[in-house]
């Protein structure tokens, strides 16, 4: 298949929509067609499971994988087959790896089926590069929070939290053993795949985590490019950008 596909795993408040944003900038600031999409989403289906399936409405474990896989199909079949085929860079917000995480190690369905599942759904996409964006998930809490919660001017005139993620909370309500558990299941798979996954401390500056995210990339992408000479210039500066209705939070 041509096309290059790069998916971003990790638990919250690790960067990943940050750094899709980001790379996603740099590829267009080099008139390089690409596509960027987030699991669940980027559907019509996929936005209407992920509203469900993040809501706190009654959901059993089984049947939460079956609608994340329903919802990757659909992503698949209509966004991600087509552009990898006209030769596109597809970056993913998360895949399957995030299905292996917290519906296996987090929630202890059998990895078995789960594979067979991440293949019925996905086919023959399989993202050549998986940037795994590692932290705590004590670290990965404290900042997701940061982005979730600012302050907006009340009716009395003073300062009011607003949540800016009108999402629900299905996940970040679980207990921290879940994402420990989570946590383990997105190194064991970099660990066994480690042609295919690389992994990024996410504690570092949002620039230099871009800076090894485009290393990374443009390795794949223009491997005949000479590594630019170090300058003593500041990183690209960072920016990450408006976010439209299918991407409302960066995290
Ligand atoms: P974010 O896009 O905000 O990361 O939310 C998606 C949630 O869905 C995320 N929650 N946390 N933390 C992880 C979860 N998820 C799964 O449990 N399985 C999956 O296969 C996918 C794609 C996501």
């Amino acid at each position: 298949m041509a096309g290059l596909f790069i998916a971003f795993e990790g638990g919250e408040g690790a960067g990943k929509t940050t750094q899709s944003l980001l790379l996603a900038e740099r590829l267009a600031e080099r008139q390089t067609p690409h596509l960027l999409v987030r699991e669940p989403g980027g559907t019509e289906l996929g936005e209407y499971l992920r509203e469900y399936l993040k809501s706190e409405r009654p959901l059993s474990p089984e049947a939460e994988l079956l609608l994340f896989e329903a919802a990757r199909t659909e992503l698949v079949t209509s966004q991600i087959l087509p552009a990898l085929a006209a030769g596109q860079v597809v970056i993913a917000d998360r895949f399957f790896g995030s299905t292996i995480a917290y519906q296996g190690y987090g929630r202890g369905l059998d990895l078995q089926v789960i594979e067979s599942l991440n293949r019925f759904a996905a086919g023959p996409a399989a993202p050549d590069l998986t940037i795994l964006l590692d932290l705590s998930p004590e670290a990965g809490i404290r900042r997701a929070m940061s982005f979730q919660t600012s302050f907006s001017p009340d009716a009395s005139g003073g300062l009011a939290p607003m949540q800016r993620n009108a999402e629900g909370t299905r996940f970040e309500d679980l207990d921290l053993e879940f994402h420990n558990k989570a946590r383990e299941g997105f190194r064991a798979q970099a660990e066994a795949h480690h042609d295919k996954w690389v992994v990024i401390d996410a504690l570092g500056p949002i620039e230099s985590v871009q800076e090894e995210v485009w290393k990374l990339t443009r390795e794949r992408l223009y491997p005949d490019e000479a590594e630019p000479a170090a300058t003593a210039e500041s990183p690209t500066p960072v920016n990450p950008g408006p976010q439209g209705e299918l991407w409302p939070q960066a995290t």
